[in-house]
C-alpha cells in the first residue's frame, strides 16, 4: 500500500473522552486503538484529529440551561445534538488514548475550537462551509484517496467521509477500526448516507 503516494489515513478523535471511562464514552471505543496502530504505517500521508472544545462550548448541554445531554436543539447553522462536556482543550479527556501510536502522525488537526459552532467533520465546521484547512493540506500533498478510521463512526467519522467525497476525494471507511455512539438509529442513518454518497464502507463485522 505504501507505493500509493496519493493515499492518506485520517484518524478521527481517538481521545480519552470517547473511550470507556471518558465523558462521552463510545462503547468499546478503545478497541480501535490496536487496529489503527497496525495499519497506520501503510499510508504515506497520516493525519490525526482531536476534538478540541473551549470550556462551556455551545455543543455542551451544560451551556444551555434547562437542557440535558442528547437533547436536540436548533442552532443558527442547523440542528445540534447537545453533548456532555467533553474534549475540553488541554484536559486529560482531550488527550489521545495512551496506547495510540501518534509518533507517525504528520499533521494533528484540532477542530471544534470555536465556542459558537460545533465541528464533527475534519474538513468543515457544522455550518458545512467554514473550512478547517484539511482539504488544502491533503491537496498540497497530492492526496486523492482518503481512508477514515476512529471515533465515532456515526458522527465525526461519517461527517468527515461525506465531506471527503463532496470535495472529490475517493473515501473509504474501515468499520473494524471505528466504533459508534448510535443515538436513535444514527449509525444506520450514517451508513446509508455514506453508501449513497459513494463512500466505500469496508470491514463490517
Ligand atoms: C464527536 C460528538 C461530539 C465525535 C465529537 O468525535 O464523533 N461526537 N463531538
Ligand atoms: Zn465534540
Amino acid at each position: 500500500m505504501t507505493k500509493h503516494a496519493n493515499e492518506a489515513i485520517v484518524v478521527i478523535d481517538v481521545q480519552n473522552d470517547f473511550c470507556p471511562g471518558g465523558a462521552l464514552a463510545v462503547e468499546r471505543g478503545d478497541e480501535v486503538v490496536p487496529e489503527i496502530n497496525r495499519i497506520v504505517r501503510n499510508y504515506p500521508v497520516r493525519v490525526f484529529t482531536q476534538d478540541w472544545h473551549t470550556k462551556g462550548h455551545g455543543s455542551f448541554a451544560s451551556a444551555h440551561p434547562g437542557r440535558a445531554p442528547f437533547d436536540l436543539i436548533d442552532m443558527p447553522y442547523g440542528p445540534q445534538v447537545l453533548w456532555p462536556d467533553h474534549c475540553v482543550q488541554s484536559t486529560d479527556g482531550a488527550d489521545f488514548h495512551e496506547d495510540l501510536i501518534t509518533e507517525t502522525a504528520q499533521m494533528i488537526l484540532r477542530k471544534g475550537f470555536r465556542s459558537e459552532i460545533d465541528s464533527y467533520s475534519a474538513f468543515f465546521e457544522n455550518d458545512r462551509t467554514t473550512a478547517t484547512g484539511l482539504e488544502g493540506y491533503l491537496r498540497g500533498r497530492g492526496v486523492e484517496k482518503v481512508t477514515l478510521v476512529g471515533l465515532a463512526t456515526d458522527y465525526c467519522v461519517a461527517w468527515s467521509a461525506l465531506d471527503a467525497v463532496r470535495l472529490g476525494f475517493s473515501a473509504k471507511i474501515r468499520l473494524d477500526a471505528c466504533r459508534a455512539i448510535d443515538l436513535d438509529g444514527s449509525l444506520a442513518k450514517a451508513l446509508s448516507a455514506m453508501e449513497a454518497a459513494g463512500v466505500q464502507v469496508v470491514g463490517r463485522s
